[in-house]
């Protein structure tokens, strides 16, 4: 392959719903631009983009595949993503590195919950989305309601550049009112004829026509006071004018599609290389630093990874955008995120597995390398003296959450690693051994998520897993004061152990003034503060432990030992030996004996006096709450609501977005498990939604009883 220089590239990514089309209109871009003979099709398995063994065996894209097209002298790169929520990680990388988003829209269903999801994370990236109607072909095409929910979507910036005559089993083209022309076809191949447009369709092709012109015109003034001139703009102006718009996201055109009769895919390639913006004029790179790196040439060279993952024979392959200047085979870089000197030996092209060696590659372009020894997605490489270290793809919160081991338990150390490894192709995907709760979470996008993940693991490593429902990261804190006194006394041959503790617990109030004079059953306690130990815990909240030993009854020395037994108290709490949090304690009396006080009895009494008082301040259970958004199309809300309400959902505020409703309410993590799944199931799919950590609470007290209940049994179990 020729090497193409940053004038002659575009980078896009085809967005939409899955089932749209994406993966037959890349088949299809990639026939028009001769990379491929014959068009491959999702169903007989055999497209360039789908060729893993799970995505056939599914019939749907998982990963996203970057892919190519050399097309009126311009190499158009195209990266095609899946569709569903659950491998956005795809979508989201691919958004990084390119500069423009094809959003397929499937004709029988409008805009669907996930476009809407894809373009909010279009607009997050700051990139033009052009707006591709498929499935024209299809029995059950709507045209018009496609075109009004764009409408709604989009808003007035949606601009028809072309439209169907026919939409629906005799579709066979569309008229083009950029070009003022009707196209029509006469196979499946792309064949294709110039028409003049009917004459009883001249009317409506100038209406939209003089839409598109004023768009045209909108963003910039020379070209409104051309319109204004003359009423009408050139097709190169048009061209400018839309180039503008699409740029600022303030227009979004339209395209009409058969991908599977390869209908208008040439004409959406050449409104791609002809208007869409070039990768110098679009993209821009941020450092770390906050600097930001041009896409030029001749700079010194910077590649950043946006996707890496293993391959059958191959082993890792590293795909990359040149962000600046020009690599050629066998250069050396050093890895900014961690300064490991990495040769890339070969650089290469990319259609899904076939791939093709070029000798360089210019800013701009996308291409990926193997055989690196540490890198990885989101890292960036430079030439050695350069240290430009690219801000990383920020990817979405977990939003299922689930326990694993291996069957065999012989395998928790090869799991670990394969995890580990899982996590580094696909950063949605988090692997986490948590000491508390002595389980490996596992936590993804959803349940099909995590469930290709152990198809992979099981066809591909051998390794057999287990998923079970994970414990929730429950805490415990006290609700009111409470004192309590504890004599720990052994005496019973060799040396004896003694050590008595009088302590005060209260509820921690983050900026409360310490407490000098508590009274406790008509008992007061003054204290005075010797000393204050502010812990961090490190499961969140504090412990406040205050020294106010007078006159001596408890040696200095002593102290550090009795806060011990208390953050032993604290790491597993006395309710249900979750970690406990926000409390205060001041140890105010206590007594010592000349020969068997040790460290070991200080402990013991503390722990056991914490304990005791703990008991008697009115000890909570809290749980982890989340702010949960929940996408839906407005015919499914009130099943969605119904279903919230029964997972103890606090309703915080709805709003209606162009047809859809959201609903932002808080709900404890327990209610959560496998929401994606019965959320999906209730709404055949549509709908969609985020979570993210908000806080802890304590539990309703019907709720505390049956996590007390449930914690004795298990003790007695044990
Ligand atoms: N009738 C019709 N079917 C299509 C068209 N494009 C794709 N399909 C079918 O829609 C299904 C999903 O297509 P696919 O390309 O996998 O969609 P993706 O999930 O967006 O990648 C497959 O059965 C395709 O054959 C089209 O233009 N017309
Ligand atoms: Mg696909």
């Amino acid at each position: 392959m020729k090497t193409y220089l940053t004038s002659q590239i575009k980078n896009v990514v085809l967005l939409g719903s899955a089932g749209s089309g994406k993966t037959t209109l890349a088949e299809a871009m990639m026939f028009e631009g001769k990379v491929i003979d014959r068009r491959g099709s999702v169903d007989a398995k055999n497209t360039i983009s789908d060729y893993t063994e799970v995505e056939q065996l599914y019939k749907r894209s998982i990963y996203s595949t970057p892919l190519y097209a050399e097309y009126s002298n311009h190499k158009l790169n195209i990266i095609d993503t899946p569709g569903a929520d659950d491998f956005v990680n795809g979508v989201i990388s691919a958004m990084k590195v390119v500069d423009t988003c094809v959003m397929v829209i499937n004709a029988q269903a409008g805009v669907e919950i996930g476009t809407q999801t894809l373009n909010r994370w279009a607009a997050r990236n700051k990139k033009p989305v052009i707006l591709a109607v498929n499935q024209l072909d299809h029995e059950k095409a709507n045209w018009e309601n496609t075109v009004e929910s764009l409408k709604q979507s989009f808003g007035n910036h949606v601009v028809i550049v072309q439209y169907p005559l026919t939409a629906g089993e005799g579709f066979n083209g569309f008229i083009d009112v950029l070009k003022m022309k009707y196209y029509t076809f006469t196979d499946d191949n792309g064949t294709r004829v110039e028409n003049e447009i009917p004459d009883d369709e001249a009317e409506r092709a100038t209406e939209y026509h003089n839409a598109l012109v004023e768009a045209a015109a909108e963003h910039d003034e020379q070209l409104m006071e051309i319109f204004f001139e003359k009423g009408e703009l050139t097709e190169e102006e048009i061209r400018t004018g839309l180039s503008l718009g699409i740029k600022e996201r303030n227009t979004f055109p339209v395209f009409c599609l058969s991908a599977k009769k390869d209908i208008g895919i040439k004409r959406l390639m050449d409104f791609i290389i002809n208007v869409a913006p070039y990768p110098d004029n679009g993209n821009v790179f941020e450092t770390e630093d906050g600097a930001t790196v041009p896409c030029k040439a001749d700079a010194p060279a910077s590649v950043f990874v946006y996707k890496t993952s293993m391959e059958q024979h191959i082993g890792e392959v590293n795909y990359f955008r040149v962000v600046s200047g020009t690599i050629k085979e066998g250069i050396d870089m050093v890895n900014a995120n961690n300064g490991t000197k990495e040769r890339l030996s070969s650089i290469f092209v990319s259609a899904g597995k076939k791939r093709e060696k070029v000798t360089e590659m210019i800013a701009g372009d996308l291409g990926c390398t193997v055989k690196l020894k540490n890198t990885k997605t989101n890292q960036t490489l430079n030439v050695p003296g350069v240290d430009s270290k690219y801000v990383p793809i920020i990817f979405p919160e977990p939003k299922f959450r689930t326990a694993v081991k291996a069957k065999n338990e012989n395998d928790d150390e090869k799991l670990s690693e394969l995890l580990q490894k899982a996590h580094q192709e696909d950063p949605t995907l988090i692997v986490e051994y948590s000491k508390e709760l002595k389980q490996t979470i596992l936590s993804g996008q959803g349940e099909h998520h995590i469930n290709i993940l152990k198809w992979g693991l099981f066809n591909n490593n051998k390794m057999d897993i287990e998923l079970f429902a994970p414990k929730i990261p429950y805490r415990e804190t006290i609700t009111k004061i409470a004192a309590a006194d504890y004599r720990h006394k052994k005496q019973s041959g060799g040396a004896g152990q003694f050590g008595e503790v009088h302590i005060v617990i209260e509820p921690h109030i983050e900026g409360s003034p310490d407490t000098t004079m508590y009274k406790i059953d008509g008992k007061e306690i003054k204290l005075s503060l010797r000393g204050k130990e502010e812990v961090n815990l490190d499961w969140g909240g504090k412990l406040i432990y205050y020294n106010s030993i007078v006159g001596g009854s408890i040696d200095a020395r002593f102290m550090p030992a009795i806060l011990k037994g208390i953050m032993d108290k604290m790491e597993e709490g006395p309710l249900t030996g979750s970690y406990a949090r926000d409390i205060r304690v001041a140890v105010y009396d206590g007594k010592m004996h000349p020969v068997d006080s040790n460290e070991l009895s200080f402990r013991l009494a503390g722990r056991n006096a914490f304990k005791e008082a703990f008991k008697k301040a009115g000890p909570k259970i809290m749980e982890p709450i989340y702010e949960v958004k929940v996408y839906v199309p407005a015919e499914y809300m009130g099943d969605v609501m119904g279903d919230l309400q029964n997972r103890r959902a606090i309703i915080e505020g709805m709003e209606s977005e162009s047809g859809f409703e959201i609903i932002k309410v808080r709900v404890p993590l327990a209610e959560m498990y496998k929401y994606s799944t019965s959320l999906s199931s209730l709404t055949s799919g549509s709908a969609t939604f985020s979570m993210k950590f908000l806080d802890y609470q304590q539990v309703p007290s019907d709720v505390q009883d049956k996590l007390l209940k449930a914690y004795e049994a298990e003790e007695k179990d044990e």
